[in-house]
């Protein structure tokens, strides 16, 4: 069973929490989703009562270390997310041969306000990619996942 991370905007705004939630259960046909809690519309009002920054920090990086596969959307621009990409895409490269290399997805839609930042769109190591409605999402998924098993 793959262990999967999945990123999103929390902090910089839920505006697309509904199309995490459908992302969220796509990617559980191909396994155990360690951050459900991103797509969960009420998570900034549940809070995470009596949890440090620093405790979320590390916990994060713990299941991001532990996962096998990394999908991220980044339509809304996130610092978390930026971050989080940005440690494993270090990693990779650090990482010899293509065994270990922790496969990455990034799901972005287009639009004229948010633009992809070239840190992302520009990385020779990352591919995105682009999509318009929900069931486009899953089949740049269904795709990803056929090309890394
Ligand atoms: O900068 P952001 O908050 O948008 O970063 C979002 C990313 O960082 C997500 O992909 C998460 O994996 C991670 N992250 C940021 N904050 C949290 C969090 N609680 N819980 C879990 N993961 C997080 C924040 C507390 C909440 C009540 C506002």
């Amino acid at each position: 069973m793959k262990k999967i991370y999945f990123a999103g905007s929390i902090r910089g705004g839920r505006e697309d929490v509904e199309i995490y939630r459908g992302i969220v259960e796509h990617l559980k046909t191909y396994g155990n989703v360690l951050t459900e809690h991103v797509a969960d519309k009420n998570l900034i009002l549940k809070g995470e009562d009596g949890l440090t920054d620093r405790w979320i920090h590390d916990r994060d990086m713990d299941w991001l270390s532990g996962s096998n596969v990394v999908v991220a959307e980044v339509t809304r621009a996130s610092l978390g997310v930026g971050y989080e990409i940005g440690r494993i895409v270090e990693r990779n490269l650090w990482t010899p041969g293509n065994g270990k290399r922790k496969p990455i997805l990034c799901l972005y839609r287009p639009q004229i306000d948010k633009r992809l930042s070239a840190m992302i769109a520009g990385s020779p190591t990352l591919s995105h990619f682009e999509y318009e409605n929900l069931e486009q999402a899953k089949s740049g998924i269904d795709d990803f996942f056929d090309s890394i098993t």
